[in-house]
């Protein structure tokens, strides 16, 4: 099959595609949740399946010509569910808002209650923020991390779990980066008969690798998004016990979606079968050592970070002590083609639009082939360019270094 080139077909769209291109390949991405998907899953979500419509699920269609992908869902789904010990899987859910949204639909009634990690604490907005659906049609009651830790307290959530009553409890951050055991959340859902989802969306990758602990075996649910530290094309999925499996189904399609996307699902197969691989454990267990040496690396700097330190992928610092607001640090590092995200810390007396953190991670750089050498040069940048933000001489320097150090990790070789 020969495809038309781009820049014949649409020069306009050429034109910002190979800008985007030369962007991701010139600046240091250290958003925690993005990554760059493998050559393989790029040309798989650009494929030929993206023509095909699919409502159902394998050997039960609504319409005809639909045996290859079967065969390609039921390729994607024996994989899922080799890479993570799991009973059932469903990969049809576009992205992990609406992984989470078809588990509270299969799940739950309209009024009944979920209780989830608050948005400014680190939790998500599908979790139940204002403004959501689930809020709309679900009563959501938050727990924080404690103040001096910056962990969560087991027990503090028990009791309010105790008090609460909810039909559902969620495990699960955007911004949390510390380690989460899940036997204890498992315990807590069975004293006040909630069901359990761990939304993994961010650490399903180390999850895969077996760098960190398993949900499987005690959530009744599990949510999670590919691209993340999963490095696969953008979606989600669902994973779950067999009990569950109609209705998770049932709720994914026709209760939340319709036909799925077959080239997505085709992509996520080869980033399941990416995961299995032995370098993918190595890449996992980097992805840890670069984090802890660029939050040692600051830290060491003066930056204080949220529990002090990280066992994952990501990394909060809080710049409250510190002359500069999250959105101001965030967008003079982007100015030396640093790209990190503000974010809210715990107790953040600033608005989500400002805030007084930023929260890096290192799935992207660790991707590129970044180690320990190239951390401590970034924390030292980092920290040179949020010590003196009205420096734009600096940052203009620093930019000139990062552009040569990006030249040497190429994103696609
Ligand atoms: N927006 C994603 C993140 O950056 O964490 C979560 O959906």
């Amino acid at each position: 099959m020969k495809l038309k080139p781009i820049a014949q077909v649409d020069p306009q769209i050429d034109e910002v595609l190979q800008k985007e291109l030369n962007r991701q390949q010139n600046t240091l991405m250290l958003i925690p949740s993005e990554n760059y998907a493998s050559s393989a899953v790029l040309e798989t979500q650009s494929s030929i399946f993206t023509n095909k419509y699919a409502e159902g699920y394998p050997g039960k269609r609504y319409y005809q010509g639909c045996t290859l992908a079967d065969e390609i869902e039921e390729i994607a789904i024996t994989r899922a569910k080799k890479l993570f010990g799991a009973e059932h899987a469903n990969l049809q859910p576009h992205s992990g808002t609406g992984a989470n949204i078809a588990c509270y639909q299969a799940l739950l009634q309209p009024g009944d209650k979920i209780l989830s990690l608050d948005l400014t604490q680190g939790g998500h907005l599908s979790h139940g923020k204002e403004g959501t659906l689930p809020h709309t049609y679900y009563r959501i009651v938050n727990y924080g991390v404690d103040k001096k830790s910056g962990r969560f307290d087991l027990d503090k959530i028990r009791k309010m779990a105790k008090k609460e009553r909810p039909r559902l409890i969620i495990v699960g951050a955007s911004s949390y980066p510390r380690k989460i055991e899940f036997k204890p959340w498992r315990e807590i859902a069975d004293e006040v008969g909630a069901y359990l989802l761990a939304d993994m969306a961010h650490i399903i990758g180390l999850i895969a690798a077996k760098v960190h602990p398993d949900p499987v075996p005690y959530a009744d649910v599990v949510t999670a998004t590919c691209q993340k530290t999963l490095r696969g094309p953008r979606g989600g999925f669902i994973l779950c016990k067999k009990e569950l499996a109609s209705k998770i189904d049932r709720a994914v399609f026709p209760g939340t979606q319709g036909g799925p996307f077959m080239h997505t699902i085709a992509a996520k197969a080869i980033c399941f079968k990416e995961a299995m691989q032995p370098s993918f454990k190595e890449y996992a267990k980097q992805i840890i050592i670069n984090c802890q040496s660029l939050a040692n690396t600051l830290m060491e700097k003066g930056f204080k970070l949220i529990t002090g330190g990280s066992d994952n992928h990501l990394m909060l610092i809080d710049l409250s002590s510190q002359k500069i607001t999250g959105k101001k640090a965030a967008l003079v590092l982007e100015e030396a083609g640093i790209v990190v995200n503000k974010n809210c810390i715990p107790f953040d007396v600033l608005p989500p639009s400002i805030t007084s953190g930023i929260r890096p991670g290192t799935p992207a750089l660790t991707t590129r082939g970044m180690k320990e050498d190239e951390m401590k040069l970034i924390g030292k940048w980092i920290s040179e360019i949020l010590h003196n933000p009205n420096n734009k001489k600096m940052r203009d320097e620093i930019k000139a270094k990062v552009e040569k150090l990006c030249h040497s990790f190429p994103i696609y070789k």
